[in-house]
């Protein structure tokens, strides 16, 4: 497959603070000269997968068409950040599958839930505790942990420029010199 092109998979709960990592890392990568792409929920739910709910069966086929997508992109040569609750860890399974267990590290972003809807940033585990929300991960739907993630981060006892030093870090070996 090819050199320096693989993908940066991010869990975690809603707030946990998985996108504003991912987004910090796209902007040290691109100024290391590094074509990258950053998958979310703000351009692939929108788009791509805007017929899907967050059902058990609809977040599976969100993560698997997120696979699928990411090893075309992995393929066509960048660095893929994505950036998804991915609560299942079946899920998580069919994507280093699918996109090749070389290629895929996995970043637990495992922030305290007290923590997450302390932030609340969109008001969802308002919704979801007053009932309005249904199938909210941490609330009233599962979040399976990884067992054994490439890194594992804490955002409040790690601040985002360390968790982003740390990955690169991890990810130096990976990246073409
Ligand atoms: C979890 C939900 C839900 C439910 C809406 N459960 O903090 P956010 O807003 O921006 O991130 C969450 C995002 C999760 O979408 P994903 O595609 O990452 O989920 S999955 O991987 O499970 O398919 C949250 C918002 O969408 N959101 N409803 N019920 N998060």
């Amino acid at each position: 497959k090819n050199h320096g092109a693989f993908l940066i998979w991010f869990t975690g709960l809603s707030g946990s603070g998985k996108s504003t990592i991912a987004n910090v890392l796209e902007k040290e990568l691109i100024s290391q000269n590094i074509h990258t792409y950053l998958l979310d929920g703000d351009n692939v739910r929108k788009g791509l997968n805007n017929n899907l709910s967050f059902s058990p069966e609809d977040r599976s086929e969100n993560i698997r068409r997120i696979a699928e997508v990411s090893n075309l992109m992995v393929d066509a040569g960048l660095v893929v950040l994505a950036s998804f609750v991915s609560p299942y860890r079946e899920d998580r399974e069919n994507v280093k599958r699918i996109v090749g267990y070389d290629n895929f590290v996995e970043i637990f972003v495992n922030t305290p839930i007290e923590e997450c809807e302390r932030r609340d940033v969109k008001g969802l585990y308002e919704k979801a505790r007053a009932g309005e929300i249904k199938n909210f991960t941490g609330v009233n739907a599962p979040y399976e942990a990884p067992m054994a993630p490439d890194i594992e981060i804490d955002t409040t006892m790690v601040s985002v420029d360390a968790a982003v030093a740390i990955i690169l870090k991890t990810i130096k070996k990976k990246l073409k010199g």
